[in-house]
Order: C-alpha cells, then structure tokens, then sequence
C-alpha cells in the first residue's frame, strides 16, 4: 500500500491517473479506462445483443484500447466462449468496418479476415481460438457477447 502511495504521488504516476479512478458498476469490470461485460449464459443475434446492452446502459463492446480486451478475453474466458459479439459491423458500406462510435476498425483482424464469407458477413465478432482477434460474421448467428457501460 505504501509503495502504491508512493508511486500514486509520483509526476510518473500523472499519465495513469485517469485509468485508476474509472470505477465500473456491477457487473462491469474495468480495462484500462472502460467498463466491459461479458455475457456467456445464452446466446443471441448481434442486434438482440445490442439491445440487451442497451438495457444495461450500455451498448456492444466499441474499446478504445482493443489490444487489452482482447488480452482479458483471452486470460478469464480461456475456456470459451470461443465467438463474441462486439459493437461494429459493416452494415453501412460493405467491406468498410466501423465501431458503433464511427471510428474505423483498424486494427486486430484475424488472417484472411474481414472474409465476407458467403458475401453475408457483417457484423464483427471476437473470434479466440489460439488468441482473441477479430473476423466478420452473419450477423443473425447467436453468439455470446460483450457489453461496454456507456
Ligand atoms: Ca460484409
Ligand atoms: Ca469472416
């Protein structure tokens, strides 16, 4: 504790502030700076699990620091699920994948992916087979999901 205060009180410490007050509502839990959810008990389309979200104020999972979550997904749900849904998708401009923000997906892809396999694929998923990254998927599949408090 002491060397936390320490450390807490340190000009190194400035930077990290902001990440070490965000407090998450249960049943959130903080990466980095933002409140996530993973919801593994039933499975649903990528539109009811906006919705579900939603109802939790929040919306599908849109990280800012996505190399995090994927790391956390990848420690605690080492055992599955193996597909989760997340808050992007292509719905708007084929083949141009953006977060419910707007922001371009940029980064994170599986290989080979975006695929639009079938010419059907439009809502993003985090596939963690081997390691958590990301693919396109039919949007209408049930899946688990990940929820952000917005
Ligand atoms: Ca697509
Ligand atoms: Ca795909």
């Amino acid at each position: 504790m002491e060397e936390l205060n320490v450390w807490l009180n340190s000009d190194a410490s400035e930077k990290y502030r902001h990440l070490l007050s965000v407090e998450c509502p249960p049943p959130y839990f903080r990466v980095m700076s933002e409140c996530f959810y993973v919801h593994t008990n039933h499975h649903l389309s990528w539109t009811q699990a906006r919705t579900f979200c939603q109802g939790m104020a929040g919306d599908l999972a849109q990280p800012r620091h996505l190399n995090a979550l994927l790391a956390v997904v990848a420690e605690k749900y080492k055992s599955g699920p193996s597909h989760l849904w997340l808050g992007a998708s292509d719905l708007e401009t084929e083949g141009t994948f953006r977060w419910l923000s707007g922001d371009l997906v940029t980064s994170g892809w599986r290989e080979n992916q975006p695929d639009d396999a079938e010419g059907d694929e439009d809502c993003l998923e985090m596939w963690t087979a081997k390691f958590p990254s990301l693919s396109d998927k039919q949007c209408h599949l049930n899946s688990a999901f990940i929820c952000q408090c917005m």
